[in-house]
């Protein structure tokens, strides 16, 4: 089978082109620790309450023997809760979150968390903040006439007895 030249030089130049791209997206999946967030966890989003993980008393900042921090939130019409939150800085902190009502997404700008809130599963996000200073949270999918409000803080603090 004849295949034209100039065809061939397409199909080397798309075909790189492909290899780049997917070698990229390798490197910064393993290199960087950036995918998708993806937890098959369920949950019953209507007994939230009755849980042992988010019912009220057990929500927030968590700091764990190996000196990494949990934080536990439950996002409802229309808030974070609880809606102040304080971490500190050059942490692992593991977010995990489930919605109480409807779908809601967490979204805080310029760091990997950012994940859908899908209710019935609990969403699980792994990330450090290397800058302290306040963060605004946002939810970032419409749910409901509350949704523009749908708001909260994230603290960041410089880790105490830093070692910076
Ligand atoms: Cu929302």
């Amino acid at each position: 089978m004849h295949v034209d030249a100039t065809e061939k030089k397409w199909i080397y130049i798309s075909s790189i082109m492909t290899v780049i791209m997917v070698g990229l997206l390798t490197f910064y999946a393993i290199g960087d620790n950036i995918r998708p967030p993806s937890n098959g966890e369920t949950i019953d989003s209507t007994r939230l309450h009755l849980s042992d993980e988010f019912n009220e008393d057990n929500l927030g900042v968590k700091t764990n023997d190996d000196g990494s921090v949990s934080v536990t939130m439950v996002a409802a019409r229309y808030g974070f809760y609880p809606q102040r939150i304080e971490v500190p800085a050059n942490t692992p902190i593991k977010f995990r979150i489930a919605s109480f009502d409807v779908l809601h997404g967490i979204h805080v700008p310029f760091t990997n968390l950012s994940t859908m809130v899908v209710p019935g599963y609990i969403s699980e996000v792994n990330t450090e903040f290397p800058t302290s200073g306040e963060y605004p949270m946002f939810c970032n999918e419409y749910c409901g006439l509350g949704h523009d409000h749908m708001w909260s803080k994230l603290t960041v603090v410089d880790a105490a007895g830093g070692d910076q």
